[in-house]
């Protein structure tokens, strides 16, 4: 069996890639780390790599992962300056025993001593279309935390293999120096080869609050189908959420087992995700708001 899963539309050129290399033999962990830098790469998509939204500052900070569900190996960037495809960082910082999780100033200077290309990530484009957000969030009252897409990719190979690897921009209007839930394990995304993956989007802090990731591969762990268990830790964060915190962020997730079943679910009116496995051709689907 194999399988790749994708939070949003905007996976799907990256996915479509993917899925033939899976379907080739090619191991997982390569896979998503090829999908996501080709959604890095896209100059169009505001949320993620080259061509994302900066800070307040106009800086964009970029933040990344991979995990490896074999060893459960990991590493991530968070708040990367101006280095090409940070997910890549992150794969390779996967693959250190220590300092697996680097930030700032650091991850720029350790991505330079690896070679990894030194590349201005802010475009006209994307400065443009920040200003124009700033100006309609004073004029249309908007939450200055609205729009903000993350890619999260899960594979499986035919090996059995599993991994999972995210990157984004963050949220839009994010402060200088702002960390969410993508570049932090057991949040915006978890992977276990013997169990399945999980990978979230939608407001890092609130996603943190539930350990999102994590907790719905321990639901599969258990024994829940994963449409299951994506469902079940949306619902209950949600409710737990608006009943001590009064209010919950965009809540969204999509996982897989190891035997390439897929699941996904949303608090938000719709969200897009991309599958193909095995079993499974090529599709974008939406899904709605759980109930
Ligand atoms: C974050 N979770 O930085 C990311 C943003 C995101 O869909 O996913 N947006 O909080």
């Amino acid at each position: 069996m194999w399988g790749i899963i994708a939070t949003w539309r905007m996976a799907l050129e990256g996915v479509t890639q993917s899925a033939d290399a899976l379907m080739q033999g090619h191991r997982a962990g390569d896979a998503v780390v090829d999908a996501v830098a080709a959604v890095e790469d896209f100059p169009f998509y505001k949320s993620v790599g080259y061509g994302g939204l900066p800070t307040e500052n106009g800086e964009v900070e970029l933040d990344a992962a991979w995990m490896d569900g074999d060893t459960l190996a990991f590493g991530a960037v968070a708040n990367l300056v101006d280095i090409a495809n940070p997910v890549r960082v992150a794969h390779a910082l996967g693959r250190q025993r220590y300092n697996c999780v680097l930030v700032g100033q650091g991850a720029r200077e350790w991505a330079l001593s690896q070679g990894f290309a030194d590349k201005k990530m802010l475009t006209e484009r994307a400065l443009q279309h920040y200003r124009k957000r700033c100006r309609e969030t004073l004029d249309k009252g908007l939450s200055p935390y609205d729009g903000h897409d993350t890619v999260g990719i899960i594979g499986l190979d035919k090996q059995g293999s599993m991994s999972v690897a995210t990157s984004t921009s963050g949220l839009f209007m994010k402060k200088r120096g702002r960390v969410g839930d993508s570049p932090v394990i057991g949040s915006g995304f978890y992977c276990d080869s013997e169990v399945g993956a999980a990978t979230a989007t939608g407001v890092g802090e609130d996603l943190m609050k539930g350990c999102a990731s994590y907790e719905i591969v321990r639901r599969m762990a258990q024994g829940m189908a994963p449409q299951q268990a994506a469902d079940s830790v949306v619902q209950e964060l949600e409710d737990k959420l608006m009943s001590r915190f009064g209010r919950a962020g965009d809540l969204s997730v999509v996982c897989m087992n190891a035997r390439g079943e897929f699941g996904a679910a949303t608090n938000i009116q719709s969200f897009s995700f991309v599958v193909a496995t095995e079993n499974q051709p090529l599709t974008v689907f939406r899904t709605e708001r759980v109930q």
